[in-house]
């Protein structure tokens, strides 16, 4: 989980991570401000099923795209699936960018990351 690169928000970042943990999942979190690439190192070498990416500004959350295809260009892209969230985050836009999934709040991101890895 982390925040993407220009943005510092990271209170709904760190819920999400509190109810992956809850719902019995190990999480990475690899903070705030991160490079795409960072995101595709930290999955990689903890062999994440899922990367989660959050952001809170309307001129960060198009940094989720470079994200998304730089793990798809990655040797992840079958094995990591990706899930968007933060306030200005939308199923129409995760569907634009082609993420494999949104949720609006940390209850149902855990719930998404389940389903996700197909439980
Ligand atoms: C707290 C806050 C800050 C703090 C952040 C502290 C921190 N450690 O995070 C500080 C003061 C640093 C800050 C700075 C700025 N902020 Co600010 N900030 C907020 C504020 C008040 C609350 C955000 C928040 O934490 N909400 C609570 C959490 C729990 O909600 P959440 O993040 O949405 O997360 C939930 C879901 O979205 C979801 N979720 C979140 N991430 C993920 C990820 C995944 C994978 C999934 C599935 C789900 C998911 O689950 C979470 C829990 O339910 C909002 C206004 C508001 N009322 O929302 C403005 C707001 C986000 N900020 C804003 C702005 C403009 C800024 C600044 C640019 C201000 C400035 N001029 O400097 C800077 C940007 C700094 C940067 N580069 O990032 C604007 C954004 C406008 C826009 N449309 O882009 C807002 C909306 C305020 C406003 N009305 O203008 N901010």
């Amino acid at each position: 989980m982390g925040t993407v690169k220009g943005d510092l928000h990271d209170i709904g970042k760190n819920l999400v991570c509190m109810m992956l943990e809850g719902a019995g999942f190990s999480v990475v979190d690899i903070g705030i401000d991160v490079e795409p690439q960072k995101f595709v190192e930290a999955a990689v070498e903890s062999k994440a099923a899922v990367v989660g990416i959050s952001a809170l500004l309307t001129t960060t959350m198009t940094n989720m795209k470079a994200v998304v295809e730089a793990i798809k260009a990655s040797d992840l892209s079958d094995k990591a699936k990706v899930m968007i969230g933060g306030a200005p985050v939308t199923q129409a836009f995760c569907d634009e960018i082609k993420a494999d999934g949104y949720a609006p709040d940390a209850a149902s991101a855990a719930d998404l990351a389940k389903q996700l890895i197909g439980k």
